[in-house]
């Protein structure tokens, strides 16, 4: 472990481009419920039943609980020192992107820029009639809430299955994945697609893939070098130079 932890460093240390992708199992260390894991259920209702558009379109309201329900979570959790050192690498960092897939909009609170919020984010708010979209942070006093310029039902802000990844992240996520030295995928299952064929795009080029993750998922073989392990231990080891 400790030579692929110091090979590891190195290669960041050395790149110049680096890329990193972050699941729910980075914001786990700051208590937002994973989306796979235990506690990332809801009234055990599964959630790939609830993130979709066709849910929303059947039973807004109930839709509308889980994410007020979720909104009210991530509200009273903070950055963790993983966040933070991501955060960090970047600004050492020629050339970067953080892609993350959470929605919480915790890697901004902890100083990250250069990145792109793949899935939306919880905090926005978008009208299903006139497009308005807004940051809105404080629970909704009437569910599902409507759009007070044209009445239409509003919908949170983030990506939901069948749904395509918004053409901005997309566009500099896959520019990005062609020309990083280092791609670094941490706390995620890695099942989720496109994101979960990242790896595999940077290995094919012989770029570097280091995975940070508490259980093995489809891509720790893909992965140059692939860590069993807390993100809030992991990253700020790898990633402090
Ligand atoms: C798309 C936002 C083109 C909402 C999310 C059939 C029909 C339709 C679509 C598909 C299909 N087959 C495949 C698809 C594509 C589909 C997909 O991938 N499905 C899979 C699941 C089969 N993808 C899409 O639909 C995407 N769009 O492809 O458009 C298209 C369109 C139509 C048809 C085909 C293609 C859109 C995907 C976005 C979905 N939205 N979230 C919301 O959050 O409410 S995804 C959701 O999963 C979250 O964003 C989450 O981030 C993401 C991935 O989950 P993870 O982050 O990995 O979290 P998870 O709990 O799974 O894992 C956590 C990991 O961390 C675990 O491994 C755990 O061990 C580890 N961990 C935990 N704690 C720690 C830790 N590790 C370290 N330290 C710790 N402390
Ligand atoms: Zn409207």
């Amino acid at each position: 472990m400790d030579a692929d932890l110091n090979a590891a460093r190195r290669a960041v240390r050395d790149c110049r481009s680096m890329c990193v992708l972050t699941g729910a199992g980075v914001s786990a260390e700051s208590g937002v419920p994973t989306f796979r894991g235990p506690g990332g259920m809801w009234k055990n209702r599964d959630p790939m039943s609830l993130a979709t558009p066709e849910a929303f379109e059947e039973d807004p309201k109930t839709v509308w609980e889980w994410y007020q329900w979720r909104r009210g979570l991530i509200r009273k959790c903070s950055p963790n020192a993983g966040h933070a050192a991501i955060a960090r690498i970047e600004r050492e960092k020629e050339d970067f992107l953080l892609v993350t897939q959470n929605v919480d909009g915790l890697h901004r609170l902890a100083g990250s820029k250069k990145m792109a919020e793949f899935h939306g984010n919880i905090w926005i708010v978008r009208c299903t009639g006139c497009g308005r979209e807004e940051e809105v942070r404080d629970d909704f006093p009437v569910l599902p809430p409507r759009c007070p310029s044209c009445e239409a039902l509003l919908r949170p802000g983030v990506v939901w299955f069948g749904e395509q990844i918004p053409s901005a992240a997309l566009s500099e996520s896959l520019a990005m994945l062609e020309r990083c030295d280092v791609l670094l995928i941490a706390g995620t299952s890695s099942v989720v697609q496109p994101s979960a064929s990242f790896a595999y795009a940077v290995a094919r080029r012989r770029g570097t893939v280091i995975e940070v993750n508490l259980e093995e998922t489809p891509i720790s073989d893909v992965a140059r070098y692939s860590f069993r392990g807390r993100t809030g231990e992991l990253l700020p080891a790898i990633l402090c130079a």
